[in-house]
């Protein structure tokens, strides 16, 4: 029953119509006066980094000022330096609903950094949040009745931004290498990919002084779905290390945390978020020395991603920063060079043949022309384990979006066209098997009704 192409216009406004609906009805006022989205109702009930940014360029196309709040709330939860934690904890979740929650994080014990109003984590996300602000602004700055509340927006949360770009920048990258190191593998957004199993394996957990742990997870999630119980507590290990040493990264230069790793993907996301950045930056007519700073950041980051290409894998590969191996895994992440942008000729062709060959989209099992999040030829892939195998909806979303800025709209429309048709057949699951095209994990993730928004490129009400 193909959906998008061939069907009715009216078909496309009901799913745009249900993701609008759904997208609103997750979000809450929280008892300290925040309006945010859940990530997921019942999996994941507090409001997240990442997914926020997504969700907040949905919003956009719904109701400017409900996006306007969604990235408010995330920035209340900003550190003094700089740092935006991949949680700032919903007051109203009663204990033991979601873990590791503020018991865990205990953020103000630990560092003189953290927010004195709401609770947070300390470990960060994906850094894609300039890229929904100027998503919001230009929205707002496109209708003369919003377009003085734009730039005043913009002038409200650059400054935010900027503090956040300068601490991925900085303390995330001592080095200057132009790729941010990640303290943990929840930092990553792809949990229990399997490009972390090489330096997890190395994470010794001393169970006497491990802390004692739930796994509320697994009452709303299917466990063979899940990431297994050694990776959970290889998680907490890291994140007590972390958490033990102050939230600081002083740390990483020493070379003393358990896990650190240059995440290609991670900054990839970062170069174009600098890009709107810097277009932001324009808008709410910030100092010249700090447009040239955001520009350095994206050269910077260029030529991090341009040393971290692999001609064998046609891609780009982490590094483990404590034995400076590369990481040779077959992900979605090798194509953190398209999603940078800007790629020379040769490497476009690459990347663009390896996302066709039987590595990913071109692989004979597929059930549906969507990415996977790991290559079925990888050894390990697993279609329905977190991360190991399932296709992300958001994530292709990324990937369409890179394609098109790369000049490559067909190959782009192929996979909206495919994640639309599962979505409006399954609804807005979070990953699903992509041998069988079966939804797992949440049914009612806040993203997938995000990107679905972003795809049909409507949204009014
Ligand atoms: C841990 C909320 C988050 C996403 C991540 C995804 C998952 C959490 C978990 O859910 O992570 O942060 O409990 O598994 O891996 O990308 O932001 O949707």
């Amino acid at each position: 029953m193909p959906l998008v192409s061939t069907a009715p216009h009216s078909r496309r406004t009901l799913l745009g119509q249900q993701a609008r609906d759904g997208l609103i009805a997750n979000g809450v006022v929280a008892s300290d006066g925040r309006r945010f989205t859940k990530a997921a109702p019942k999996l994941y009930p507090h409001q997240w980094s990442w997914d926020s940014a997504f969700i907040a360029m949905g919003l956009s196309r719904v109701d400017l000022n409900l996006a306007m709040a969604e990235m408010r709330s995330l920035f209340a939860g900003q550190w003094g330096d700089g740092r935006l934690p991949h949680i700032v904890l919903n007051p109203d979740v009663a204990p033991g609903q979601y873990a590791p929650g503020a018991e865990f994080w205990q953020a103000r014990r630990f560092s003189p950094l953290a927010p004195r109003q709401v609770e947070t984590s300390g470990i960060v996300q994906p850094p894609v949040h300039a890229m929904a602000l100027e998503t919001i602004v230009r929205k707002g700055l496109s209708r003369k009745d919003t377009a003085a509340q734009a730039r005043a927006y913009a002038r409200e949360m650059y400054p935010k931004a900027l503090a956040w770009h300068r601490y991925v920048a900085t303390a995330r990258d001592p080095e200057g290498s132009g790729l941010a190191t990640i303290v943990h593998s929840w930092e990553s957004g792809l949990d229990n990919s399997p490009r972390w199993d090489g330096p997890l394996s190395r994470v010794k957990v001393d169970g006497r002084r491990l802390v004692r742990y739930e796994r509320p997870d697994l009452k709303h999630a299917d466990a063979s779905h899940r990431p297994s119980q050694l990776d959970y507590d290889r998680y907490y290990w890291k994140a007590q290390a972390y958490r033990d040493g102050g939230y600081s990264d002083a740390a990483l230069a020493r070379g003393a945390l358990p896990f650190a790793v240059k995440d290609v993907l991670f900054s990839a996301l970062f170069v174009r978020a600098n890009e709107s950045l810097l277009r932001l930056a324009k808008i709410a007519r910030a100092p010249a020395a700090e447009l040239a700073q955001i520009q350095r950041w994206i050269a910077n980051g260029r030529r991090g991603l341009a040393r971290a290409w692999d001609a064998e894998a046609s891609g780009a590969l982490d590094v483990d920063v404590l034995t400076g191996e590369p990481l040779r895994v077959k992900t979605i992440a090798l194509f953190a060079p398209l999603i940078a942008g800007r790629l020379p000729p040769d490497k476009l062709k690459a990347q663009l043949a390896l996302l066709q060959s039987r590595d990913f989209l071109g692989h004979p099992d597929l059930a549906q022309k969507v990415v996977p999040s790991t290559s079925p030829e990888q050894p390990g892939f697993d279609p329905t384990r977190y991360w190991r195998g399932p296709s992300w909806p958001i994530l292709n979303h990324v990937i369409t979006d890179a394609l098109r800025q790369a000049g490559a709209a067909p190959l782009a429309r192929q996979i909206e066209r495919a994640s639309l048709e599962q979505i409006s057949r399954h609804g807005f699951f979070e990953y699903s098997n992509p041998l069988t095209g079966e939804p797992l994990g949440s049914r009612v993730q806040a993203w997938t009704q995000a990107a679905t928004l972003m795809w049909l490129g409507q949204g009014k009400r």
